[in-house]
């Protein structure tokens, strides 16, 4: 159960998938304590960290006694459970909500699991998860065909992904945009507009900020 006074601690800085999470807690003026770890440092390997995620995964957010992972059931998390009508990130109308779940899905399995993460493991991680150009060249393409949805959407003048206001299905697709662009993967000016325009968000860029790994001497810090 979440407590009156919330207790948030957010585990892991310096991915997309953080920089989600921390978004959230930016859009819900949420205060939180942030333990800054990194993927493959080490840092999601110590007993410690296995007990709050067994997955060994980041990022990962503490509410009190309750934990979650999965950066798109975090932001769904904070949203329900700390956002007002101003600035839910989950859609009420159910049939709103349904299109903001399918939206979900789409970005988290098509563009992000299936595409760029492939292409980042077998690429820029080919020393851990093996080298694979095929796989790489194929996951791109895949996106491609992917984003067709998208620039569908967008181009039906739309400003948001669902109905008329920003939600969290935004988010996921703006982080999936700008890793794509850094990929060098080809994304349409009518999405890279859009990411752009959701990017001006003040809580994207507080959260950019607070995604940067800190120097080794600080490695916990209240926001
Ligand atoms: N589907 C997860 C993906 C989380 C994930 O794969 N995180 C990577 C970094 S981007 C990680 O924590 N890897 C652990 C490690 O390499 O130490 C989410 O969206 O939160």
């Amino acid at each position: 159960m979440a407590l009156d006074r919330p207790q948030l601690t957010l585990w892991g800085v310096s991915t997309s998938r953080t920089l989600r999470a921390l978004w959230a807690l930016h859009e819900l003026g949420l205060d939180y304590v942030l333990r800054p770890i990194q993927p493959r440092t080490g840092e999601t390997q110590t007993a410690e960290f296995g007990r709050i995620n067994p997955r060994r995964k980041i990022p990962v957010l503490q509410d009190g006694d309750f934990t979650i992972a999965e950066s798109p059931a975090i932001i769904a998390y904070l949203s329900e459970t700390y956002g007002t009508a101003d600035n839910a990130l989950i859609p009420r109308d159910a049939r709103q909500r349904a299109q903001w779940l399918e939206w979900c899905f789409h970005i988290a399995m098509e563009l992000d699991a299936t595409s760029l993460y492939v292409m980042r493991r077998h690429r820029d991680l080919k020393h851990i998860y093996g080298e694979a150009p095929m796989a790489v060249d194929s996951a791109a393409t895949y996106f491609g065909n992917q984003l067709h949805h998208v620039v569908q959407a967008l181009g039906e003048g739309r400003s948001f992904l669902v109905g008329e206001r920003f939600s969290s299905a935004d988010m996921l697709l703006t982080t999936c945009l700008v890793w794509a662009v850094n990929y060098g993967v080809p994304v349409p000016a009518i999405c890279t507009d859009y990411a752009a325009r959701i990017a001006r968000r003040p809580a994207y860029q507080a959260a950019l900020r607070a995604n940067i790994p800190p120097p080794p001497a600080a490695k916990e810090s209240p926001r």
